[in-house]
């Protein structure tokens, strides 16, 4: 007599270890020495990611030695010689980060248009192209472009105006270009920028496809179940543990076997490829990067009473 086990399904249940959120905090991290070109932030959360920093442009242009950081944010300051000069505040992340968030400070202008502070903001995303942020809406600043990443200050010498940035893609880098609107006044004056703490968090989406084609099986008889892990990022999901929950009345019959491709692991911590099998319920700690898999081969038999079940 054909027997529905809860559809046909094997239970399986993966879990991963908690992921950290992550923070560049530029009081703790600094920036050294004040005025440098470029920085770099390794080991900044788990997973690990690193974040270099550069600043390139008009430099000749920078002042008060900055890049530097001072009380919680990094102060970039310039006294650029003409409308269309800019500096580029380029930050890029070594693994994709998740819900990027920055607050940046003092977008303003001079009260006879001597400078206006003028940020384009734009990013890259998991394959190289360009993203873009959500800027809150501010009355010290306006948001234009085609791309609504364009802020501009509006009021006269605002140094507590906050404009918040985030992303809500994961994203490769970001470049902050820094200069004036072309309204204001040619030979700029000195005009200075601070960019906040930046946080993100870190993710990995898994999925489980179990191979359930079949939903009747007969009391007795046996079948071959597939289950496929797959990570579609961005983040690498390292010690997934896939477990498994059989419906009453079915055992794994013989070997399981593990495959891996794609740069997983089925064995967490062993290199790319890894394979393994075992016998008994499957609980297997694997490693899976992202557009990563693990395919599991299970043979269960069902039980001949249908009493089991
Ligand atoms: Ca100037
Ligand atoms: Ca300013």
């Amino acid at each position: 007599m054909p027997v529905n086990i809860l559809g046909g399904a094997l239970l399986l249940i993966l879990s991963l270890p908690a992921l950290a959120d992550g923070t560049l905090d530029w009081s703790a991290l600094g920036w050294s020495p004040d005025g440098s070109l470029s920085q770099s932030y390794p080991d900044l959360a788990a997973p690990v990611v690193t974040i270099d920093a550069t600043v390139s442009g008009n430099t000749p242009a920078m002042a008060s030695n900055t890049p530097l950081v001072s009380g919680a944010n990094l102060v970039i300051a310039a006294d650029h010689m003409l409308v269309g000069q800019s500096l580029d505040i380029e930050l890029v992340f070594s693994i994709p980060l998740v819900d990027l968030q920055l607050n940046i400070y003092d977008i303003d202008r001079g009260t006879t248009m001597t400078w206006i502070d003028e940020l384009t903001i734009t990013a890259t995303d998991l394959d190289g192209n360009a993203a873009f942020p959500v800027i809150a809406p501010g009355s010290h600043y306006s948001v234009t472009g085609t791309n609504d990443n364009v802020v501009t200050g509006l009021d006269t010498t605002d140094f507590t105006a906050v404009t918040p940035v985030s992303f809500p893609q994961a994203i490769r880098s970001v470049q902050i270009r820094y200069g004036n609107n072309s309204a204001a006044m040619a030979n700029p004056a000195y005009q200075v920028i601070a960019i906040g703490d930046l946080d993100w968090r870190n993710e990995a989406d898994l999925s489980l496809v179990k191979d359930d084609s079949q939903v009747f099986y007969t009391p007795g008889g046996n079948a071959t179940y597939t289950l496929t892990v797959e990570n579609a990022g961005p983040n690498a999901a390292n010690g997934a543990v896939v477990s498994d929950t059989l419906p009453a009345g079915t055992r794994i019959d013989g070997n399981w076997t593990c495959l891996a491709s794609g740069g997983a692991s089925c064995i967490s911590g062993s290199p790319p490829g890894t394979a393994t099998s075992g016998t008994g319920n499957i609980n297997q700690s694997v490693d899976i990067p992202r557009n990563g898999r693990v395919v599991f081969t299970i043979p269960i038999t069902f039980s001949s009473n249908p009493a089991d079940y």
